[in-house]
């Protein structure tokens, strides 16, 4: 029987390219997102292979609606990616919105923490595999980072922290942590700014979605008594600028 893999976010980027990495590699995939449109346009594509589960991951009820509705062929998940995600805005903090901080921890924190404790039990049982998307941003500050850095690094922790309390469990939990990725990810912290998203990946030879899918593959299909804690990766042209000093002259 074919083994199954739970990925948020699956209607575009890393998420995307994870459900086709899989499914090419013989597994069954359950992908969520909110457009249901585009989970629809991959059901299509790849048939009993791709399972839509249709929820907003900030949105507890809706999460559990769609969980209960798996049909019981999908119901065992092997490995859970919690790459849902998002960033919004590259302004320095006074110039944020604070609507903007709350939906990137909503998202990026409490939904993939509620998500992660509703399918724990089954992953525990299964000694399942837990990959989550965090970033070279949970390292690394840059300004305009702040809120969705910090998200990042608490990922990266709370990955950690879940090993720790998982000892003995079999239960293999994975921090990735990518750098500069040419998707949508660029347009939505831009709001929609395609001369942005141009501008950034032009000439940068910048990771694409499909590199990250083939590292999540590697991670999750290392033999069970393998744990990849953290990975980062960052395209070859992408390096650190060192400390900047203000100098009151
Ligand atoms: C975002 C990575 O390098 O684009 O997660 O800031 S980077």
């Amino acid at each position: 029987m074919s083994k199954t893999i739970f990925i948020t976010g699956a209607t575009s980027g890393f998420g995307e390219a994870t459900a086709r990495r899989f499914i090419a590699d013989g597994w069954q995939v359950i992908g969520t997102g909110r457009r249901m449109d585009r989970l629809a346009k991959l059901n299509a594509e790849f048939g009993v292979k791709f399972q839509p589960a249709c929820f907003d991951i900030t949105d507890e009820g809706e999460m559990l609606t769609a969980l209960a509705g798996l049909p019981p062929e999908f119901s065992e998940i092997d490995v859970l990616v919690n790459n849902a995600g998002l960033a919004l805005g590259t302004a320095a903090a006074p110039q944020t919105k604070l609507s903007d901080w709350k939906q990137m921890i909503d998202t990026n924190v409490t939904g993939l923490v509620t998500l992660t404790h509703h399918l724990l039990e089954g992953l525990i049982a299964r000694r399942g595999v837990i990959v989550n998307l965090s970033s070279v941003a949970a390292h690394w500050p840059y300004p305009g980072g702040n809120v969705y850095g910090g998200t990042k690094a608490f990922l990266r922790q709370f990955s950690l922290g879940l090993r720790s309390d998982l000892h003995g469990k079999g239960v293999r939990v994975t921090s990735i942590e990518p750098g500069l990725c040419e998707s949508e990810f660029t347009l939505v912290r831009t709001g929609g700014d395609q001369e942005a998203y141009d501008r950034l990946y032009k000439g940068a030879n910048a990771l694409q979605p499909e590199d990250i899918a083939n590292t999540i593959h590697w991670v999750a299909t290392q033999p069970a008594h393998i744990n990849i804690n953290s990975l980062e990766v960052m395209p070859v042209s992408q390096s650190w600028a060192g400390f900047q000093v203000h100098k009151d002259l």
